[in-house]
């Protein structure tokens, strides 16, 4: 690890200045909210003098994913692709929770890369399953994670690692902006709008539209996240209805209340079948191409 110089108002790399208070590093995307949480955009971080920080912490990050019923074949795929990307260098639990632990392939991991197989049991609509991960987290939290982790982070399985996703991702709490509704008009978001749920936000409300398939942060904010969104998962049934995005619609309502310390920018979560953006200088967690009915069947 090359100790990094750093002069008090620039950073010299690569011959030239990274950061002048009059160049910022980014002018055509939002890298800041109006409650002071950045927006992780390429160009915008160091990654060796953050890679410095956080390996003098000496941190260990949880990634954990659900691979259950038909989506235990993204595993692999996703496994080998994060070893390629995820948190180079750093210490990494991958918690796998599934209903096949037979199923799961023996992967060779990289020097300080542990998987743990955590079983957990299946329900017949996909909707339930993608619910239920937020109870597992919750509680595993409580009976593992927390000896063990000190940031966790929450992904969903049928994506690949495409690119650099590395510390700078780590906060207290962080979201990631959806990449369907990071362009539109707020009245758009397909927030849930029904006042009986739990996840109900009006139209006069809500600041940026997350994507559930990627959240974490401090082991204590995801605890208190995962459980809240436990709790209103199960009063919503207890009620019966069922947020219109699921789990996602929890997590948007959440954020909502408890505004995230950090914001990933679509570079952390794509879709390929959205096509190119100017803004997207890179992609770093791409959606496997799927037939969602025939996988969730
Ligand atoms: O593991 C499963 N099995 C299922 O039958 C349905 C969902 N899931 C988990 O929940 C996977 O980890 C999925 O990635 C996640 C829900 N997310 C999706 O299905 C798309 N990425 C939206």
């Amino acid at each position: 690890m090359s100790l990094q110089i750093t002069c008090t108002t620039t950073t010299i790399q690569n011959g030239e200045e990274m950061y002048r208070i009059l160049k910022p590093p980014r002018t055509d995307v939002l890298v800041m909210t109006p409650w002071f949480a950045p927006i992780v955009w390429d160009g915008t971080f160091d990654i060796d003098l953050l890679d410095y920080k956080f390996k003098m912490r000496n941190v260990t990050i949880g990634l954990t994913v659900f691979a259950v019923k038909k989506y235990i074949i993204f595993l692999q795929g996703f496994i080998e692709s994060a070893e390629n990307y995820f948190m180079q260098g750093h210490q990494v639990n991958y918690y796998v929770f599934t209903d096949q632990p037979e199923a799961v392939p023996q992967m060779n991991l990289k020097p300080g890369r542990n998987l743990v197989l955590l079983v957990v049991q299946s329900y017949p609509q996909w909707q339930e399953i993608s619910m239920h991960r937020m109870e597992m987290i919750y509680l595993f939290i409580q009976k593992r994670f927390k000896k063990e982790v000190d940031y966790l982070v929450c992904v969903d399985v049928d994506m690949t690692f495409s690119d650099h996703v590395g510390v700078e991702i780590l906060d207290n709490l962080f979201g990631t902006l959806h990449p369907a509704f990071y362009d539109t008009n707020p009245i758009e978001y397909t927030y849930e709008r029904r006042i009986e749920s739990e996840a109900y936000i009006p139209f006069y409300e809500g600041d940026f539209y997350y994507a559930g398939g990627f959240f974490g942060g401090k082991l204590k904010e995801v605890f208190l996240l995962t459980k809240r969104c436990h709790e209103a998962i199960m009063k919503d049934k207890n009620n019966e209805i069922e947020a219109i995005w699921h789990d996602e619609s929890h997590i948007n309502k959440y954020f909502l209340n408890h505004k995230p310390t950090k914001i990933l920018s679509p570079e952390y979560l794509w879709d390929n079948d959205m096509g190119n953006r100017n803004i997207l200088r890179k992609k770093r967690f791409l959606a496997v191409r799927k037939n969602h009915k025939a996988i969730r069947s």
